[in-house]
């Protein structure tokens, strides 16, 4: 098989098998990642390792637009074993600080041992002699560690794209030492915040007693020596430019003012735009909204709440629980105060392509991030990016990655109804030369700070590692 300088490996390949009349084929997804990657892609002699998207699908490797694709097998047993069950089921609860309850299961971890090991053998084939892999994600925590057993040639990167709880919660997790082993594999292991990157230095402190320091984890070798694994923050961004595009396109702004119009054209539209995910706090969102409505401070035909719910992982109990009681919640609200001629709440289970997305936030007078937890949240920096005018106000929960670096958004804490209503109210409220006084200073991070700079700073430091090991095996 062909090898490659640069690999990346993640849960997803970066397309999608599509069916249509002439037969199957491969179209690119329209994933974060995937545009994160595509110029670096582009550039280098790349490889990217994934599934590719369908139960038992098995396809060797191909070309497409220059990169290689390695398809990984997963079965319909791995499916709901290691992606739905522990992945989804117990990593995910877990980091996400227990808002739901992470179930353990010996067989599901039996089964992301399994499939992390053949998601390390297969870039282990992919990569060239002294290549360079970066893996992505909670999927894929005990890659690293397989991989440098595998290929002690290779400089290896690790990207966590949810939050790293601390220990207190960590140290439930039946495997806690064999997840840090994995992740310790890694020479460059990145996190969303400062915060993450220190609850993982301490779980590292607790479990082994490994001295930590600065960014550095000294890790001791058999043969009495040592190497250092730097874990560090490196948030997450969007392409910027890319959004501020589609903002500018006449027509995705006429359809930004179809929106209004057909809701009725409220004074000000509230906007949430989430996966249906617990994480999100979509509840907490609709129950301060409701008690506005019900205490009058907000008038149906004035405010409009337009939630998009994207559908997120169906086949797992806490997620379709999670839509019944949403969807009861709407039903009572609207069925409350709806009027014939406007709604309180818009709610869409749906998912849209990006340029309907722009257009829902250009129509948006506020954006709704109220999330519990929530390792980056690019929506808010998506709504920030399309705001041309600097007008607008993003409420923004203190518990997503994103508050650390956008401190001139009206932060919220989402356990806290009455404060979060107040904010609601204020934002609504929120007089034009303040929207822009926050907006500009919002809009310079989220452009400075683009995903084409996470990517540069995530290789630089990947570079830096190579150096040092090549340093290393000369002398
Ligand atoms: C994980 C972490 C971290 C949503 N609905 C539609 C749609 N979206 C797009 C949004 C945004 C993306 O999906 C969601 O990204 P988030 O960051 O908000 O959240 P997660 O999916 O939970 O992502 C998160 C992220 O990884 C990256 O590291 O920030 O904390 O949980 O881009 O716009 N896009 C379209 N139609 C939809 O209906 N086109």
């Amino acid at each position: 098989m062909t090898t490659a300088d640069f690999v990346v490996v993640a849960n997803r390949l970066p397309v999608d098998r599509v069916t249509g009349p002439g037969g199957d084929s491969w179209r690119r997804s329209p994933g974060g990642l995937v545009t994160a990657l595509e110029q670096v892609m582009k550039k280098v002699d790349g490889a990217w390792v994934g599934w590719p998207g369908r139960a038992d699908l098995d396809v060797e490797p191909f070309d497409f637009d220059g990169t290689l694709l390695v398809p990984v097998k997963l079965s319909s047993d791995d499916l709901e074993n290691y992606y739905e069950g522990f992945s989804n089921d117990t990593i995910w609860p877990l980091y996400h600080d227990v808002i739901a309850a992470p179930r353990y299961r010996r067989v599901w971890w039996d089964s992301y041992v399994r499939v992390n090991r053949r998601f390390a053998e297969a870039a282990a084939a992919a990569a060239a002699d002294g290549a360079t892999v970066w893996v992505q994600d909670y999927q894929l925590q005990l890659v690293p560690r397989m991989l440098r057993e595998l290929r002690p040639d290779l400089t290896i990167g690790y990207f966590h794209h949810i939050p790293f709880p601390a220990y207190g919660l960590y140290s439930q997790l039946p495997w806690r030492r064999q997840v840090i082993d994995g992740l310790l594999g890694a020479d460059v292991i990145g996190f969303q915040r400062v915060a993450d990157a220190g609850n993982f230095a301490r779980a590292v402190r607790r479990i082994h007693h490994y001295t930590t320091k600065a960014s550095g984890i000294t890790i001791p070798l058999q043969d009495g020596g040592h190497r250092i694994a730097l874990a560090k923050a490196f948030p997450i961004s969007i392409d910027a430019d890319g959004y501020i595009e589609l903002a500018e396109r006449p027509d995705i702004q006429a359809r930004a003012a179809e929106i209004r119009e057909s809701l009725g054209n409220p004074k000000k539209i509230l906007l949430g735009v989430d996966r249906l995910d617990y994480t999100k706090g979509i509840r907490h969102r609709m129950k301060a909204f409701g008690e506005l409505l019900e205490d009058g401070r907000v008038e149906v035909g004035d405010v409009t709440l337009v939630q998009v719910a994207s559908p997120s992982r169906e086949r797992v109990q806490a997620y379709a629980q999670l839509r019944d009681e949403i969807e009861l919640t709407v039903g009572r609200i609207n069925g409350q105060f709806d009027t014939m001629t406007n709604t309180a709440i818009r709610y869409l289970h749906q998912s849209y392509p990006r340029e309907e997305m722009v257009a829902l936030f250009l129509a948006a007078d506020v954006m709704l991030v109220t999330a519990l937890r929530d390792g980056m949240n690019l929506v808010a920096k998506e709504y920030v990016a399309t705001r041309l005018d600097n007008r607008g106000v993003l409420v923004l929960s203190e518990f997503a990655g994103a508050a650390d670096e956008l401190a001139s958004a009206v932060r919220i804490n989402p356990h806290d109804i009455d404060g979060m209503k107040d904010a609601i109210v204020r934002a609504i409220d929120m007089p034009a030369a303040e929207q822009g006084r926050r907006m500009r200073a919002l809009r310079r991070k989220v452009l400075e700070n683009d995903v084409a700079r996470w990517t540069r700073d995530n290789l630089d430091a990947l570079d830096v590692a190579r150096q040092a090991k090549l340093r290393e095996q000369a002398s």
